[in-house]
């Protein structure tokens, strides 16, 4: 059975602190509608997909936080994206802020079927930036004070006749995430991103933005044989430049797809999982040639 398919990456450009989540999902519908024109089988949006970058701002009144979570998935705002997707027969990836019903937060992504059901769900485990109001910086990144740290691990869903996982924004850097998706079975790992151009702790390293997403994510894909579609959420938003550069890449670590603004922009890459295989039956046969016993550093809470 062949396991080849179009996967599509689409990139949102700035969404406005005044623009309603509405306005988001239209967007996103239009962008659905063209990548099933391109014969995609799946779509995949980026992190806090329905908002502004809300945590560049520091709240203390918690009800005003709130207005930026969704409590219930899908609700009536978001219904239009799992209706077009029931319609078209595609499957999607998004991201969104959660709040459970025990009012705890996440940073949530979600794979829903070409069928408008939800398969799977992800909450961010590595989270970025500070909790207080630190004034210095030109604008704040605030997940660490408005979310907390998923407690699903890194699953793997059966989809699209293979194995998928996913991760958000920051977890693409991290070695660990791709590898513990890698030894969970993951042939495709689908994320999204909002990563400003502008890092305010170490701005020496602000040209190296693209590279480094570049980088990660090919690292990911080739030192575990598997493939990922990155989708930037891009553009100027609210005054911070956030950087573009979504990826479709192969388990060779080769760019397949790439956009070239910060817009919204669709593109699209023919995904084979069997060419997992070329590098897990070889260079990272992990039956074959890991070391674990050499690795426990690794998960020791404290290395020193
Ligand atoms: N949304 C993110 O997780 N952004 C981080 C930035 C703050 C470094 C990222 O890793 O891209």
């Amino acid at each position: 059975m062949s396991r080849k398919f179009i996967a599509a990456a689409a990139q949102l450009g700035p969404i406005a602190k005044a623009e309603p989540r509405s306005s988001a999902v239209d967007r996103m519908c239009a962008m659905m509608r063209t990548a099933h024109a391109r014969g995609a089988a799946l779509v995949v949006f980026p992190e806090l997909a329905l908002t502004t970058f809300f945590p560049r701002w520091f709240m203390e009144d918690q009800s005003e936080v709130d207005t930026w979570f969704e409590t219930e998935m899908p609700n009536d705002t978001v219904r239009p994206l799992f209706d077009l997707a029931a319609e078209l027969g595609l499957g999607f990836h998004l991201g969104y802020a959660e709040r459970t019903p025990e009012g705890a937060h996440y940073n949530t992504a979600i794979l829903v079927s070409p069928e408008g059901a939800i398969l799977g769900k992800y909450r961010k485990i590595h989270l970025p930036g500070h909790r207080d109001n630190e004034t210095w910086r030109p604008f704040q990144h605030l997940e660490k004070r408005y979310f907390q740290k998923g407690n699903l691990g890194f699953p793997v869903f059966d989809a699209l006749g293979g194995k998928l996982g996913m991760c958000i924004c920051n977890d693409r850097r991290w070695p660990e995430t791709w590898r513990v998706l890698g030894l969970g079975g993951a042939e495709l790992v689908v994320l999204g991103y909002n990563t400003p151009a502008h890092y305010p702790p170490a701005p020496e390293h602000d040209h190296l933005q693209y590279f480094h997403n570049e980088l990660s994510v090919q690292a990911g894909c080739y030192q575990n044989g598997l493939w990922a579609v990155a989708v930037a959420k891009a553009g100027l938003e609210e005054g911070s430049e956030l950087i573009g550069g979504s990826l479709i890449v192969a388990p060779t670590g080769e760019i397949l797809a790439r956009s070239a603004g910060s817009g919204d922009e669709v593109i699209t890459a023919e995904v084979d999982l069997d060419r997992c295989a070329e590098i897990r039956a070889n260079v990272f046969n992990f039956a074959l040639h890991r070391a674990p016993e050499d690795y426990a550093v690794i998960t020791a809470a404290d290395p020193d």
